[in-house]
């Protein structure tokens, strides 16, 4: 097999293995990635003439690119993502199992000769700085250039990494193939995939993912959920660490003291936005630094300081909704050397998407690479589409975001989206208390109908992310603060109720950090609270309103309590918790059977008194 590309690895177990793989893949060349400039224009450029890419307009978006997916290739595919461990109940009930074994010899005849007539890529990452304590090397083989490119964004790749490795250094072999091996002569297309037979698998024992059939987002770039979640969270039990579905920012106050927040959210509640918040009237002299997005792995330090990094280099951020208004510092980090999947055109080769302007433009070309007007019935961009974009052009990104010690935690912040069940914020009563409501937060379904929206539990927002049993890592948090001297302080926060009109209390975004700031106190020990049935609350005279007009009746409204109703949500027939029944901590009986005698007092109408 002819081995080209200006990668160079004097690792003979890594060589081994490409050997290996290529034997089964049986592709047409293999390419060793060395991430460099010249290597990004050359495979961008392939991928323009293969019709894969379209160069944007070089006046509007420099060096940036609009890649359009198949169709029926556009999400994560959870029902089709597996953890095989050997023993079932290792995965637990919220995951797909698999046998290793029998897996291993499905994956085997789907990856034979799968990449014939393409390139496999040779893509040597890192997740995290190169060097840390903290970070972790794989190598990704792929036959897919376009994950290549994402990859250079996304993580620190490769000859650094190469170098990294030396002869002998620890590496997470990643297998990816899209699925759709070309005979000679057959014309290529410019998504090729494989829908009918799609397989994200993890094998947590063995520290190795496969993936087939899916070019798109997770599915392929498998740095992010498919190791710095679901493999990087058995790695963290083994070895006392957390490997977290979090983002990472750093609020710094007028007189320079700085705290670091990690930060959980279910899909759809804006934790991009959140990561890259701007601080609004009011909070003049104040700094919001962003160190990561989506993923935040967390050890403690020799003094027992959690110690966070981002794994990643990039945001593959979903660019619907995305604004100057909603989030100008994502806007900005836009502005060049991007990958954009599945947006719409503009006539004047830049992109657009749903919520990016107040007016549509006249005419697009839509994600299917159709013509588009406003009067079009379907979106012009699909919901799901991503940008691929650099931290580092993230106008508020800290400092520190590649410091190798990470930076230290202060507090946990888990969110969800509740109408009318969660106030606005409040403090966990101590560790314990904190990871039972991490582990019961929920989300309310965007798409539900009126009245009775159904919550969606997603523990930690881990349910699709955690390589192992959720009751097993339950435990592990539980454990983890058990051995620090000072943990952080945990919160639950809710951007989402609604009044009695269906209209949003709380008016959000930048003014989320009136909600911080009170975060900040209880931290370094400054804030005032009230004890509530859910934990520490701050009354309306603990938060600061300066800038902003919000009564104290809108206040008491989004911090009140109905027990009857909360009664039902976490206590009722479908307690979530139950699925979880037999390894379950025995600290979460004691916290519900806590939760239960609080929420049965009177009155039933709780809220803060002045
Ligand atoms: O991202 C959001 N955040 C976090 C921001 C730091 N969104 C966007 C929706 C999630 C994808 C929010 N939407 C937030 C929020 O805090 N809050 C809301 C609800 C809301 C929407 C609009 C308004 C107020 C609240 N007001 C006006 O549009 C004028
Ligand atoms: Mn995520």
């Amino acid at each position: 097999m002819e081995h080209t590309g200006p990668g160079q690895t004097k690792h003979p177990r890594l060589k081994a293995w490409v050997d290996d793989m290529a034997r089964l893949c049986k592709p047409a060349r293999i390419y060793w990635c060395d991430g460099s400039r010249g290597e990004w224009d050359r495979l961008c450029q392939q991928m323009v003439d293969d019709g894969t890419f379209l160069r944007l307009n070089p006046e509007k978006r420099p060096d940036s690119y609009l890649c359009r997916s198949d169709p029926l290739d556009v999400a994560r595919v959870e029902h089709r993502t597996f953890i095989c461990s050997n023993s079932r109940d290792d995965a637990g009930p919220t995951n797909n199992w698999a046998h290793p074994k029998e897996m291993k010899a499905t994956l085997t005849r789907l990856f034979d000769a799968s990449m014939q007539g393409r390139t496999l890529y040779v893509v040597p990452f890192s997740m995290g700085p190169i060097g840390s304590r903290i970070a972790h090397i794989g190598v990704q083989l792929t036959d897919s250039p376009y994950v290549a490119t994402n990859m250079r964004i996304m993580t620190r790749m490769g000859q650094a990494v190469l170098d990294a490795l030396g002869t002998e250094g620890e590496f997470i072999p990643c297998m990816h193939s899209v699925g759709a091996p070309l005979a000679p002569g057959q014309a290529d297309t410019s998504w090729p995939c494989n829908p009918e037979n799609r397989y994200i698998t993890h094998f947590p024992e063995t520290r190795e993912i496969w993936s087939y059939g899916s070019g798109y987002g997770g599915n392929a770039l498998l740095g992010k959920k498919c190791f710095a979640l679901r493999i990087a969270s058995v790695m963290a039990r083994d070895e006392g660490w957390l490997a977290e579905h979090m983002l990472i920012a750093g609020i710094e106050r007028p007189n320079g003291e700085k705290t670091y927040i990690g930060a959980a959210f279910p899909s759809a509640c804006g934790k991009t936005n959140l990561a890259m918040l701007v601080p609004p009237e009011g909070y003049e002299g104040w700094r919001f630094w962003t160190v990561g997005d989506d993923i935040a792995w967390i050890k403690p330090d020799d003094e027992g300081v959690l110690r966070a990094i981002n794994p990643e280099a990039g945001f593959f951020g979903v660019a619907p909704g995305t604004s100057d208004q909603s989030n100008p510092n994502a806007m900005a980090s836009l502005k060049a050397n991007c990958i954009f999947t599945n947006v719409a055109l503009t006539d004047d080769g830049d992109v657009w998407w749903e919520g990016m302007t107040d007016e549509a433009p006249a005419h697009l070309i839509d994600w299917k690479g159709r013509d588009w007007t406003p009067a079009s019935t379907e979106p012009a961009a699909h919901p799901n589409a991503r940008f691929t974009a650099p931290l580092k052009q993230c106008p508020s990104y800290d400092p520190a975001w590649e410091d190798p010690a990470g930076v230290p935690i202060s507090a946990f912040v888990f969110g969800g989206r509740m109408s009318h069940t969660t106030p606005l914020v409040y403090q966990a009563f101590n560790w314990g208390h904190g990871v039972y409501l991490a582990a019961t937060m929920g989300s309310e379904k965007t798409a539900a109908a009126d009245g009775q929206a159904a919550v969606r539990r997603d523990p930690m927002a881990m349910l699709p992310f955690c390589g192992y049993n959720m009751a097993d890592y339950f435990t592990h948090w539980l454990n983890v603060g058990r051995r620090l001297p000072n943990p952080p302080r945990i919160f639950r926060v809710n951007w989402f109720r609604k009044d009695a009109g269906g209209h949003f209390i709380w008016p959000g975004f930048g003014q989320n950090i009136r909600v911080l700031e009170w975060v900040l106190d209880r931290v370094h020990g400054r804030g005032s609270a009230i004890e509530s049935p859910f934990g520490w609350m701050p009354r309306y005279s603990d938060l600061r309103w300066n800038g902003i007009d919000f009564p104290e009746e809108r206040f008491t409204e989004i911090m009140s309590v109905d027990r009857e109703r909360v009664r039902q949500l976490e206590l009722g027939a479908d307690d979530p918790l139950d699925q979880f029944f037999d390894r379950l901590p025995k600290e979460f009986i004691y916290e519900r059977q806590l939760l239960r005698s609080r929420l049965w007092r009177s009155p039933a109408h709780w809220e803060p008194q002045r």
